[in-house]
């Protein structure tokens, strides 16, 4: 089309479509213009609120911008990409990181507050984009920040939930679950592609038939279809003018079907069929580490693979190239099993629809997948029942069962004659009825699977994996520790560390290199320096405090120690462990007299975090620590010695707040059991010292920071079968401390103890998984060594700033740059700008 314009009208394009300048004027008649028009405000009639949506639409124009350059570029010069697949993006406020990346953050808060608004309540207006669970959804945030960052050519894919995690509230002590009506005003970090619509089928039945060479062709005939709707998520990267993309997709129904039905005069089936479609995309699933098994669960995960193969696909046709070249232009990264069926629906496009044989097929589908594994907790493993499979995705399940075929096939020819090995390592498990083993799948269907943490990706070649490394060989089993954006997690975070920060080592290069903060090792000795630290700390410390009040109505000290537990709630995370340990130090200072508790150290306990809303027990850890809350924060013999506190609906915003905010914050997970943890890094990067265990990332910031500055404690992961077994038979006794909090809870101290007995019940000797009462008198030793070491608040700081400085290590710029060049064989391509339009 463009091709035909005259000279005059290509040139009247390309100048009107310069970007703005950033100049403060036009930023703030940018946003006033978004007021009059956009919001169709009046200035007299603006709330915070309104002011957010405003700043929001101004900053999202800038944001467009770049993104269309970024892409224009990228599509010129069609580099190898890389797509990230996760059912998840935690993302959190947009509007803040956006500005600070973009680098326009000062220029707004001046134009802002010159508007006679609040900045940081303009901020604050924002909802969170709440798109994930925990961990998991969070990394692939932190990982589309920095491929932003470093200028990768990388677009990640996942759906666009009409609810993200639910809201919690906590009434009479008890967590209950609000949806999360994120979308109710609309999101202006979102660009609707309402052009991109792609069908994907569901059901039917698999058409055999005979080619004109005699060669067996499969086509799948699906019962019904549904669309899928493209929303565009663009992720600045800081310092560079590249802008990535997410890539959402939304459910809806396909016209033409309900058209079918409504024209039968089956008006109630169309419109069921109609809700049926957009139901697929409703609701993000609250599980974290734990497997539903539900059939909407299993639709969605087609669904959105399905979309995003089908786009995959299409830009590749573009480029005219071989299939043979797809894995030199494609990388696809599995987030966990979640979208292991994109590896099955690859091998039926190519097989089924481009008519390539099974093994060249195969080939370019194995180069082109790498799998990350999030964990080893076996209740968390993804399996599919064959029966409901069958029905949703017949034609899948075949080639699923070949996949199996040929695999087990070669595995034989390697081991003959092993019945055991090849049962073990079936992708499909022998039972009643038959399961789809996931995890197994997408080890087939890789060629690099990759755990989360040195010690994991240890543990998955020894535990779940054994087999697979004895056949495919070591290489293909590595390492990439997590990494966390330093962008978001301390500039964005903690702008006054990260202002002194930047003063200290003269530049902010930091920012995008990581390991400069070891530049401020030198600066330990310097007592000024370790007092402007220390002062920063406490302004943070004493942000927080006001949260609780507002939150949790409770006054808490801000000279106190802040002893922090903030993640999702699971037995194997053992708050459990934490809230009867407060239990112990209660009836601790409850038996001292007044000389005595004038040497004890005053601590606030914060919790944080949601449980899945059928996980029973996790919720009653909640009850129990919201009944210990009532009783200790009360009571007059204990005072500002001890106060805990349970803050609600736990979410991406309100870590930025307690993040920086802690002294020592917990990291107790039984050790083997947490994949890596990233909270361990947010706190250690922010001067917040660690209590934990020998388990995931902790170990290595244990390697990074010394062992001075840790408190660590607890079993090791190799010992935890011996404990286990020895407890189950040979009667070891339950710790004696232990069991002094167990009996106060019977007694009734806290609430109604019949209403804790089933979670006291996972204590009973010889039951006790989590191996609590093992790790107790540790736990309590390393308790008591926090106290010891905080009374010497010169020497806390110097550990703080040594924590700071020593973690370059965990940068998710260092992780994704070990993906990139070990995993996808991507390069970064900077994106040129292209100049500001003269005001
Ligand atoms: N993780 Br599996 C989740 O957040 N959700 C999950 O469903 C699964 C794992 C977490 C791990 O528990 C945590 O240790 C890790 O740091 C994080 O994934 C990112 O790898």
């Amino acid at each position: 089309e463009k091709a035909k314009w005259p000279k005059e009208t290509v040139q009247l394009w390309e100048q009107l479509s310069k970007k703005e300048a950033n100049d403060l004027h036009t930023i703030q008649k940018s946003i006033v213009h978004h007021v009059t028009t956009t919001l169709a405000r009046a200035a007299y009639n603006m709330d915070n609120f309104s002011a957010y949506q405003a700043v929001a639409l101004s900053t999202r124009d800038r944001l467009i911008s770049r993104w269309n350059e970024t892409q224009g570029q990228l599509s010129k010069a069609d580099p190898k990409r890389v797509y990230y697949l996760s059912l998840e993006f935690l993302l959190g406020r947009s509007m803040d990181n956006a500005l600070l990346n973009m680098g326009l953050k000062g220029v707004y808060s001046q134009g802002v507050e010159q508007l006679g608004f609040n900045m940081e309540d303009v901020i604050e207006s924002e909802v969170d984009a709440a798109l994930g669970n925990g961990g998991l959804g969070r990394l692939a945030a932190c990982y589309m920040d920095s491929l932003a960052t470093l200028d990768y050519p990388a677009w990640g894919y996942g759906l666009r939930y009409n609810y993200g995690i639910f809201q919690q509230r906590i009434v009479d002590g008890y967590q209950t679950e609000y949806p999360d009506y994120w979308l109710n005003f609309d999101n202006p970090w979102e660009l609707p592609r309402l052009d991109i619509s792609i069908p994907i089928g569901f059901g039917g039945h698999v058409q055999t038939t005979q080619d004109e060479y005699g060669v067996t062709r499969h086509n799948w005939i699906p019962a019904n279809s549904v669309q899928a709707i493209a929303y565009d998520v663009p992720i600045p990267g800081y310092g560079t003018e590249n802008c990535n993309n997410i890539r959402l997709w939304r459910s809806k129904p396909t016209r033409v079907f309900d058209l079918t039905s409504f024209n039968e005069g089956n008006y109630e089936k169309s419109v069921e069929d109609a809700t049926q479609a957009e139901k697929i995309t409703s609701v993000l699933y609250p599980n974290d580490n734990t497997m539903a098994g539900k059939e909407l669960r299993l639709k969605q995960q087609y669904f959105w693979t399905a979309a995003s193969l089908y786009d995959i696909m299409r830009r590749f046709k573009k480029s005219m190239r071989e299939w043979s070249d797809f894995p030199d232009q494609v990388a696809i990264q599995l987030n966990d099993t979640h979208p292991t069926l994109a590896i099955v629906e690859l091998q039926r496009l190519l097989v089924d629809e481009e008519m390539l044989s099974w093994d060249d097929a195969w080939d370019i589908v194995t180069r082109t997948f790498a799998f990350t594994n999030h964990t080893v907790l076996p209740e968390a493993m993804e399996k599919w029942s064959v029966p409901m499979f069958e029905y949703l995705l017949p034609r899948h399940l075949q080639i699923i069962f070949d996949i199996n075929l040929f695999f087990l096939q070669k595995v034989e020819k390697k081991f003959p004659n092993d019945r055991g090995l090849l049962n073990r390592m079936s992708i499909i498990e022998e039972a009643q009825p038959q399961q789809i083993r996931m995890a197994h799948l997408a080890v087939v269907g890789s060629h690099k699977v990759n755990g989360v943490a040195a010690l994991h990706s240890d543990l998955i070649k020894k535990t779940i994996f054994h087999d697979f490394v004895d056949y495919y060989g070591e290489e293909k089993f590595v390492n990439k520790t997590n990494g966390i954006t330093p962008r978001r997690w301390l500039h964005q975070a903690n702008p006054q560390l990260s202002a002194l920060i930047t003063e200290t080592l003269g530049n902010d290069r930091w920012l995008k290199e990581l390991s400069q903060l070891r530049g401020l090792d030198k600066k330990v000795e310097n007592a000024e320096f370790r007092k402007k630290w220390t002062a920063i700390k406490r302004l943070n410390k004493v942000r927080l405090a006001e949260l609780i009040k507002t939150r949790c109505d409770v006054e808490v000290s801000p000279d106190a120690l802040f002893d922090i537990q903030v993640k999702r709630i699971h037995e194997y995370k053992r708050q459990f462990m934490n809230i009867l340990y407060v239990i112990h130090r209660y009836r601790t200072i409850k038996s001292m007299t007044a000389a005595q508790k004038a040497s004890v150290q005053p601590r606030v306990v914060v919790f944080g975090g949601k449980a899945a809303p059928g996980y029973y027990i996790a919720k009653l850890v909640i009850k129990l620590i919201n009944s210990v809350a009532a009783v200790v924060n009360q009571d007059p013999a204990v005072g500002d010695l001890l106060k805990v506190v349970f803050v609600p609906d736990y979410n991406v915003s309100v870590a930025e707040i307690i993040v920086p905010a802690s002294d020592i914050s917990q990291h107790i997970s039984t050790a083997g059991t947490e994949a890596s943890g990233t909270s361990n890094m947010k706190f250690v990067l922010n001067g917040g010292l660690i209590i934990g265990t020998m388990d995931g990332a902790n170990i290595e910031i244990l390697e990074e920071i010394g062992e001075d500055n840790i408190f660590i404690f607890g079993c090791l992961a190799d010992e935890v079968e011996d404990l286990r077994h020895a407890q189950r038979y040979r009667n070891v006794p339950m710790d004696p401390a232990l069991q002094g909090v167990i009996s106060a809870i019977e007694r009734g101290t806290f609430d109604d103890p019949k209403i804790y007995q089933p979670l006291i019940s996972t204590l009973t000797v010889g039951k006790d998984f989590y191996l609590i009462s093992a790790d107790f008198a540790s736990y309590i030793a390393a308790n008591q060594q926090v106290d010891a070491a905080y009374k010497d608040q010169e020497e806390w700081a110097k550990k703080s700033i040594r924590c700071t400085a020593n973690m370059g290590k965990f940068s998710s710029d260092r992780a994704v740059k070990e993906y990139a060049d070990q995993i996808w064989n991507i390069k970064p391509i900077s994106v040129v700008d292209e100049g500001y339009l003269q005001a």
